[in-house]
């Protein structure tokens, strides 16, 4: 189980993100706002308690002064996988991505790009597919149906050239 929280549910259109993809993956999830200042004690309760209610990987979003994910690595025993978002009170993203990147030695968060939820939800499946069989066939099929994905473009490009390409894709 993957539990995704965010400081705020101004992050949410972000978020889903890493929710669409777990679902995708046909992986378990929760999803709620834990904000570490404006609910403290609940960012506190929730990760001492994590770990003891089956979570496995706890993705955190927040933008801003982004507190979160660090002060739940501090409390838990997880791995956690921050996302900085680019929020409206954020100076285009570096604040928060700053904030979670720049842990210091002991406390590590796994950050993803500014904004890039999907991947933490790809990252949070990969760590739970290493020791789960099932799991890895579904992120073999996932990086596969990428690559084909990209082979529909370039077999096209090369066909049609770069002008025709570009015409068709307006
Ligand atoms: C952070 O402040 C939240 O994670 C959010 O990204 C940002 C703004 O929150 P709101 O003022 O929109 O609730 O704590």
């Amino acid at each position: 189980m993957i539990s995704i929280i965010m400081g705020s549910d101004s992050d949410l259109p972000i978020m889903r993100q890493a929710a669409e993809v777990l679902e995708e993956l046909q992986l378990e999830y929760e999803l709620t706002i834990v904000s570490a200042h404006r609910t403290p004690e609940r960012m506190f309760s929730f990760a001492k308690a994590a770990h003891d209610r089956g979570i496995q990987v706890v993705i955190a979003g927040a933008g801003g002064a982004a507190h979160l994910p660090g002060m739940v690595a501090s409390l838990s025993p997880l791995p956690v996988i921050g996302v900085p978002i680019k929020s409206s009170n954020s100076i285009d993203g570096w604040d928060s991505m700053l904030s979670i990147l720049q842990m210091p030695n002991g406390v590590p968060v796994a950050t993803v790009a500014v904004n890039a939820a999907k991947n933490a939800g790809i990252l949070a499946a990969q760590i739970i597919g290493a020791s789960d069989k099932e799991v890895r066939d579904r992120l073999v099929t996932y990086k596969e149906n990428l690559a084909a994905g990209v082979a529909v473009k370039y077999e096209k490009l090369e066909k049609t050239g770069f002008r025709d390409y570009l015409a068709a894709k307006k």
